[in-house]
Formats: structure tokens, C-alpha cells, sequence
């Protein structure tokens, strides 16, 4: 009976991909545009990665530009990663050039998941498996238990290196240090906040605090921002996009040494 096979056929496949994902190289925590272009350079590399977005559609703040009128600005040391992606753009002024953020959006998920990367959608990641002193993976529960306040346990995933994509909240990190007692790799030894706007500054920094911020955890994109009080910097991209290429670089190198 079809009705029965459509069941059959979601359930079975579903419940393989979970299992397939439960022992990873790296768990992406949000589904912003910087964790994508990570999700999509790690599994490019060969890596075993699965990205974990609490809501229905991944893409964090990409897809609505600013203020909803939905284009954004990369400037020119990005723009070969729009171009990997396939992304119509313009020239718009020196340096700078504009596309579509619903074109956008869609095409990193995309081709990260063409690339090899899972994504798991309306997951939440409450909390990361802590052992010796070492990050060594997530743990995971439905969005809208969260949301309800059910009383349900979650579940585990191992990973060999866990990314905070988490954006501004800088979720991960903060979860670590409050839960663990330890000092992150800032100048307090804890999560510092952001900044108010300063763009070029902010786009620079946010790739420069782009690192492992304690053994196990890794930071990019606004987290890393949040993480070192660097200043946030609004509707230009490029900054997120290479940080998530750096964030990709760096474990590659740590797990293919
Ligand atoms: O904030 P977000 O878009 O991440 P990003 O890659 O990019 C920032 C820009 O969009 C923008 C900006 C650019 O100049 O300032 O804000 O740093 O997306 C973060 C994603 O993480 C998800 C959330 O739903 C969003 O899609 N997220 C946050 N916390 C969790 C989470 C969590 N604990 N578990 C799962 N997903």
C-alpha cells in the first residue's frame, strides 16, 4: 500500500541518516552562513560533518537581508566564495558587490549538502558531551520540547571537534564555560560580548577570532564575534563567509595531520 510506504520509506531513511551521524568528525552548532560554508569545506575535505539548526529552515539572519529587503554586500576578499557557490552578483560600488539573500541562502545549503554535509533541522543543541577537559560532541533534542518545556531527555552525538556557529548568543561557548568551570581562549577567560556596529573592524575581526576557543570547540562567524567583544557589523557577509572557510581550514588541518 503507498500510504504505508510513504511512512515506511521517510521513517527507514530517516532513522539511517540519524545513526549514520551519531559518530562524527564535526557537529556544526547552527546553520548560519558561516557554519554552512564550514559544513560545505569539511565535507568537500572528505570529513564526516552534520549541522544541527533548532528552526524549520537553516540560514540564520542570511535570508532576510536587512530589515527584510533581501540583498546583502560582500566585499571583494569573499568574493571567491560567492563564486564556489555558484551566486549571481553585481558590482555595486569599490569592493563591494550585492546579490540575492534568498539566492544566496539557498545555495549554501545546497551545495553543502551536495558536498557531503548533513543537515538536521528543528534540532536544538542543549548542551555538548565534556570529557577530560575536551569538547567530544553535542546533545541534541527536538525544538519544540525546548519550546514546550517538556521534560524529555535528549540525545548524544560524538564529534571529534564541535563548532559554535550559534551567532550572536554564542550558545556553545557560553554553555561551556558556565557548566565546566574553565577559561576560554579570550582576554577574561569567559564569553565577553559583542560590540556595537564598526564594519570594517568588525569584518576583520570576526575572521581573526575565528579559532579553537577551548580544546574540542571551535568558533565562527557572529560566536566569534560574541566570544572576543569584537564589534558586530550588519548586513555585510564576507566577513561570515571566511570565517567559516577558516573555521574549516583550521580542523581540516587538525584532523588530516
Ligand atoms: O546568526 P546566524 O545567521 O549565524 P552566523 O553564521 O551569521 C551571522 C549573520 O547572519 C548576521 C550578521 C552578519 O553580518 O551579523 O547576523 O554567525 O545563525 C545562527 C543559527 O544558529 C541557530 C539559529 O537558529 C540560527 O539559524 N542556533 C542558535 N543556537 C542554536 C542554534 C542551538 N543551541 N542549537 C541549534 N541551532
Amino acid at each position: 500500500m503507498i500510504e504505508r510506504n510513504v511512512s515506511k520509506g521517510i521513517i527507514s531513511t530517516y532513522f539511517d541518516k540519524l545513526e549514520r551521524n551519531l559518530d562524527l568528525d564535526v557537529a556544526i552548532v547552527g546553520g548560519g552562513p558561516s557554519g554552512i560554508v564550514a559544513a560545505y569545506y569539511l565535507a568537500k575535505a572528505g570529513l564526516k560533518v552534520a549541522q544541527f539548526d533548532r528552526k524549520l529552515s537553516p540560514g540564520g539572519g542570511m535570508w532576510g537581508g536587512a530589515m527584510m529587503f533581501n540583498q546583502i554586500v560582500v566585499q571583494e576578499e569573499a568574493l571567491h566564495i560567492i563564486q564556489e557557490f555558484d551566486i549571481n552578483y553585481q558590482a555595486y560600488d569599490k569592493g563591494l558587490y550585492v546579490m540575492d539573500s534568498v539566492e544566496s541562502t539557498a545555495a549554501l545549503l545546497y551545495k553543502a549538502v551536495h558536498a557531503g554535509a548533513t543537515i538536521f533541522n528543528c534540532y536544538s543543541v542543549e548542551d555538548v558531551i565534556f570529557k577530560n577537559n575536551v569538547v567530544n560532541g553535542v546533545v541534541v533534542n527536538w525544538t519544540p520540547v525546548l519550546r514546550e518545556g517538556m521534560h524529555v531527555d535528549p540525545l548524544n552525538i560524538l564529534a571529534k571537534c564541535v563548532v559554535d556557529g550559534t551567532g550572536h548568543d554564542s550558545e556553545m561557548c557560553c554553555t561551556v564555560a558556565r557548566k565546566n568551570g574553565i577559561k576560554l581562549a579570550t582576554e577574561t577567560g569567559q564569553v565577553i560580548g559583542e560590540r556595537s556596529l564598526d564594519v570594517i573592524n568588525g569584518e576583520a575581526e570576526v575572521v581573526n577570532g575565528t579559532k579553537e576557543i577551548y580544546p574540542g570547540l571551535y568558533v565562527c562567524g557572529m560566536a566569534a564575534s560574541a566570544v572576543s567583544g569584537t564589534p558586530r557589523m550588519g548586513p555585510i557577509f564576507g566577513g561570515m563567509l571566511l570565517s567559516g572557510k577558516k573555521v574549516a581550514n583550521l580542523i581540516i588541518a587538525k584532523l588530516k595531520a
